[in-house]
């Protein structure tokens, strides 16, 4: 493992040490002379669970891409909780890795620990989510989406589409918003970005908005209560397309067509949800990218180096209609 309180100048190889976490996986096999090469940089990654499909292809970039890049990956699933995410960064501070990675499940409560990691002499790079400590110094660099940006694309469909949305055609647009993870960043900069992109049309409002925790099994049980509760619901806008593919299943199973009798706007752009575009099931998606792993190699090697990086390095996505969908869907990576 690269010493990690290297300098250029300064830096001692040191024997490599094959790490694994409690029921992580390590990758980067060692090199002829057994132990991994002098120059091998150790990677904590904690991430927050596998609570969807764009996590799933978030990990698998993460793990792939180590590899290829020949970082040894000490890696953990938090269950999407923080005291989790807590307990994997302590244990990579124990471990001494060369860098830490990881997406915090929420925004708030992690500057003790980034602190300790900082005493520690690790660098720490945030990707996908982002934390919202006064103190940008306790890491190095946030890798991820413009999560308002997203929410402001999703809106600006609904404004632009807001006839055809007005399905029970009395001039209003009711929406009901499925939420992602209490505080988790998404969350909240969705909800903003939708929120201030809607507000230019008076007939838009959001009647109804509850957290479904970025699941399938959340989001359908959100909008069976939604169903429910509420009269002349128009729209789904839901955070993630997990939700949207809950909200589908509770649609049908109200004897409803989805995409057409409620319109369902979702965010990330994974197959399953690509899918249900292509089908007309769902009506338009925002991409979210989970491709993260090259460029955080990128950026670990950077840090390691003790090379300057770009405080923030926001990732390319784009926006599909169904027609759109269709075109794509079969070269998809996720
Ligand atoms: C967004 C990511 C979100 C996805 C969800 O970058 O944090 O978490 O939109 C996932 O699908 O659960």
């Amino acid at each position: 493992m690269l010493k990690k309180t290297m300098s250029a100048a300064a830096a001692l190889a040191v024997g490599s040490l094959a790490l694994t976490a409690c029921g992580g996986t390590s990758s980067g096999a060692d090199d002829a002379s057994g132990g991994g090469g002098d120059d091998t940089i150790t990677m904590g990654f904690a991430q927050v669970g596998a609570e969807s499909g764009w996590r799933t292809a978030n990990t698998q970039s993460i793990q792939d891409s180590a590899e290829e890049a020949g970082i040894e990956l000490v890696f953990s699933d938090a269950q999407q909780k923080q005291e989790n995410q807590i307990k994997a960064i302590r244990s990579y501070i124990q471990q001494d890795v060369d860098v830490i990675a990881f997406s915090p499940v929420v925004e708030t409560g992690w500057d003790a620990v980034l602190l300790e990691a900082k005493r520690a002499g690790i660098p720490v790079i945030l990707t996908d989510r982002a934390v919202d400590s006064e103190d940008d110094s306790l890491y190095e660099t946030f890798l991820g989406s413009d999560f308002v940006l997203e929410g402001e694309r999703a809106g600006e469909w609904l404004v632009e589409n807001a006839e055809e949305s007005d399905v029970d055609g009395d001039g209003d647009v009711n929406v009901v918003q499925l939420e992602g993870t209490t505080g988790a960043a998404p969350a909240i900069d969705r909800a903003e970005g939708f929120a201030d992109t809607i507000a230019s049309d008076d007939s838009i409002e959001v009647t109804a908005s509850q957290t479904g925790d970025f699941t399938r099994d959340g989001g359908k049980r959100v909008m069976e209560s939604f169903l429910n509760s509420e009269d002349g619901i128009d729209v789904v806008y839901a955070h993630n397309d997990d939700m949207g593919l809950g909200a589908i299943e509770a649609i049908e199973a109200a004897g409803m067509t989805p995409g057409e009798d409620i319109k369902i706007i979702t965010v990330d752009a994974v197959k399953d949800g690509m899918q249900a575009l292509v089908d007309g099931k769902i009506n338009y998606i925002v991409e979210c990218n989970p491709l993260l792993g090259p460029q955080l190699m990128e950026l670990a090697e950077q840090v390691v180096a003790g090379e300057e990086v770009e405080p923030r390095v926001v990732t390319e996505e784009t926006t599909f209609t169904q027609d759109e969908a269709a075109e794509v869907i079969d070269e998809r990576q996720y």
